[in-house]
């Protein structure tokens, strides 16, 4: 992973192939919504938006989130984001009813600000244009948890095999104890 510059505007390349999803973390300074086919970034400025402030950089769980998106395009767009897996499975149509947070609807050049607390109970984030069919044209950016800083927890295992072998264990002692002490007597 390359170390992503701090504070800085720069572009980032929306990676809409789920293959490639992942690499989103890789150099997450800035965020790039592109209808313009996956992989490519927002040069042309049509369909996409940049982050103005704020950054996905060790993108983790439980930690406020502060992204101020500006629309470089000439129409409409916005910005929803949502929990990884409340994305529709097809990227296209996600509930807006499942978003953490959305911006206004922002014409050519404005901005607008979105702050909100990455969930602890899903694998990343997913933000999308909700406007039209943007979204299934591909204007959505798929932002998993950075998996160095954070790990989904383990399935809880129950501790009884152990936990019986040292009752076990105990009553053997207990026993073999009692037995001497009668003995004794
Ligand atoms: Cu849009």
């Amino acid at each position: 992973m390359a170390p992503p510059g701090r504070g800085f505007i720069s572009t980032l390349v929306l990676v809409a192939l789920l293959a490639i999803a992942p690499l989103l973390t890789a150099d997450a300074s800035s965020l790039s919504l592109t209808l313009h086919g996956h992989g490519q970034d927002c040069t042309d400025a049509r369909f996409c938006f940049t982050i103005e402030e704020g950054n996905l950089t060790n993108l983790t769980p439980g930690t406020t989130v502060s992204l101020t998106f500006e629309n470089h395009d000439t129409a409409i767009h916005n910005v929803y984001v949502a929990p990884l897996d409340q994305a529709n499975p097809n990227r296209a149509s996600t509930n807006p009813d499942h978003a953490l947070a959305t911006t206004q609807d922002l014409g050519p050049g404005q901005q607008d600000r979105i702050t909100f607390t990455a969930p602890t109970n899903t694998t990343g984030l997913y933000f999308w244009c909700e406007v039209s069919s943007h979204e299934a044209h591909g204007m959505y950016l798929e932002a998993p948890y950075d998996p160095e800083t954070w790990e989904p927890p383990e399935p809880h295992e129950a501790p009884y095999p152990l936990l019986q072998s040292l009752i076990k264990i105990t009553l053997i002692l207990l026993a073999t104890g009692e037995t001497r002490q009668t003995r004794k007597r």
